[in-house]
């Protein structure tokens, strides 16, 4: 899709980070040309001391302990410090998720208004750091940041990351992973796709069988599994911390083959399909006409939405290609009451759209052309947007015919694809203020290992995360692929792997700068 670029130049692998090599980009930076500041063995993150501020401190501490092997204590005074983390009006963005960041020859302040604000704020001093910062085991140093101040906040207030874990289940340790991952690009939510034909991954309590059943299985012939109540719990608190909400995904009336063959009661003609590990979309459906279907719905929800603290409770509603449009509109017109009933706003994937209206709900957009007048139409009545156009943000789209896993069918999407649209005129009729944000959903009947998910996230995530957060008028290819491939040794250092992508001006192959290299002077921006 992208138009053919000449063959960008490498950027040299020994610069150490600028405040113009941040992704997303910043609303504002200023590098001051001040003195560097330099983390050394007595550095302390002074935080103010509500918990929420001190979780902030201790995630931010746990990084800078690992790289730098020094005791970097967390120190809930509210005080002056070194790395100062505090609550503050003045000169801070108003947007709840703004922060603004000063490095001095002193020392370094986040200053928000929320932990999430201080957060993120600290997720930009990472990429201030050398790029050693992301490696497993101590280093030398030394570990400067460079003078400059940035204050920031994001365009839209939906910026997500979708994990299958139905076709291939995740334990908890990935998907903890995924969530660290995620919030590196400053993304707050996490879609968890919980249930499909290939595995229910939830435990409910009202329906056992659900999980133990319905979830004893994947795509392929491997054992899948399902999340006890402590895990998606430990899921849910282990993102709040990284100031993302979690968004669970029960998708019905289709999708649903792992239900039917858990409890027969649910299935149209009341028998119980064998479990599925195929990739066909579109066979199985429930009983619609049933008032069981409800009692099963209103206690999933129920105990779906007393486990999850954020507003939005997915509930899917693509491929029922087996429920006539009639039925699938009763359906829903039953269904998303239940939900609305438990507290929580209906999220659904714009099949949904032409559904009955309930308060807030949120439609996911996931076609590949620019218009739809059933989404056009649902926004008239109230919803909001989340994009995920497939043709651009879907991860599970193949990069080139030789990526190792992924499907085409939306098409190859390189990095300029996941990059170069604007969310807030994409689909003609909804206009940016029905706008919430972007998705980029990683499907995974074809990914099975943590491996091939990075490689799939990795770098298009740092796309949409962008497209996201960094102000409509800052969006700029050639920009961005410096920007990105300056991430790399961030990468290399974390682990992570990546799609070398042929668009972007990497630094020589597996080089990543030493920590003990002299820091380079800040560049002007
Ligand atoms: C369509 S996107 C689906 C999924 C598949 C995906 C594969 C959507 C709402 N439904 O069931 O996994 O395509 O790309």
């Amino acid at each position: 899709m992208s138009p053919v670029a000449p063959r960008p130049r490498p950027v040299p692998s020994n610069e150490l980070p600028t405040y113009a090599d941040l992704v997303p980009a910043p609303v504002s930076v200023e590098p001051v040309g001040g003195e560097h500041w330099t983390l050394t063995a007595d550095t302390a993150v002074h935080t103010h001391p509500a918990p929420v501020a001190v979780a902030v401190a201790e995630h931010l501490a746990a990084v800078l302990r690992r790289a730098t092997g020094h005791p970097v204590p967390v120190v809930a005074d509210d005080g002056p410090g070194q790395i100062r983390l505090r609550f503050a009006r003045d000169g801070v963005p108003e947007h709840g998720e703004g922060y603004r960041l000063d490095v001095t020859a002193d020392g370094v302040t986040v200053a928000a208004r929320t932990a999430a604000g201080l957060f993120h704020g600290t997720q930009t001093l990472r990429q201030l750091l050398p790029a050693q910062v992301e490696g497993g085991a101590a280093g030398p140093g030394p570990w400067t940041v460079p003078a400059g101040r940035v204050v920031d906040h994001p365009r839209f207030a939906y910026r997500g990351a979708m994990l299958d874990v139905a076709r291939h289940f995740r334990p908890v340790a990935d998907v903890l992973r995924f969530i660290d991952l995620i919030a590196l690009y400053k993304i707050n939510h996490l879609h968890l796709h919980l249930t499909d034909d290939q595995g229910w991954r939830i435990a409910i309590d009202n329906w056992p069988l659900l999980g133990e059943y319905g979830g004893a299985g994947e795509v392929g012939d491997g054992p899948g599994g399902h999340y006890s109540k402590a895990d998606y719990r430990r899921i849910v608190e282990y993102a709040a911390t990284r100031a993302i909400t979690v968004v669970p995904e029960i998708d019905v009336p289709g999708h649903t083959n792992a239900a039917l063959a858990a409890y027969a009661e649910l299935s149209p003609d009341r028998t119980s399909p064998p479990r599925y590990t195929g990739t066909e979309v579109g066979f199985s459906a429930l009983a619609v006409h049933s008032e069981t279907t409800y009692d099963f719905l209103h206690d999933v929800f129920t105990e779906i939405a007393a486990l999850t603290p954020g507003p939005y409770l997915h509930i899917g509603g693509d491929e029922a290609f087996k429920v006539p449009a009639d039925d699938y509109a009763t359906f829903m017109a039953k269904t998303q009451p239940l939900v609305v009933a438990t507290g929580k706003t209906v999220m659904g994937w714009h099949q949904l759209a032409v559904t009955t209206h309930s308060p807030g709900r949120v439609v996911q957009f996931w076609g590949t052309s620019d218009s739809d007048d059933t989404v056009t139409d649902a926004v008239r009545r109230g919803a909001r947007v989340v994009l995920s156009p497939a043709n651009r943000v879907y991860l599970d789209m193949k990069y080139a015919p030789d990526t190792p896993v992924g499907h085409d069918w939306a098409g190859l999407l390189e990095v300029r694809d996941a990059y170069d649209w604007d969310p807030g005129s994409f689909l003609a009729g909804v206009p940016e203020s029905a706008v919430l944000g972007v998705e980029a959903p990683l499907w995974t009947e074809s990914v099975t290992t943590m491996a091939e998910v990075e490689l799939m996230l990795f770098p298009r995530l740092a796309a949409v995360a962008e497209l996201g957060w960094s102000p409509a008028g800052s969006r700029d290819w050639t920009g961005f692929a410096r920007r990105l491939a300056a991430q790399a040794p961030r990468w290399t250092a974390a682990g992570i792997t990546f799609h070398r992508s042929p668009q972007i001006p990497w630094p020589a192959a597996g080089d990543v700068p030493s920590a003990a290299q002299a820091p380079a002077q800040p560049q002007a921006t």
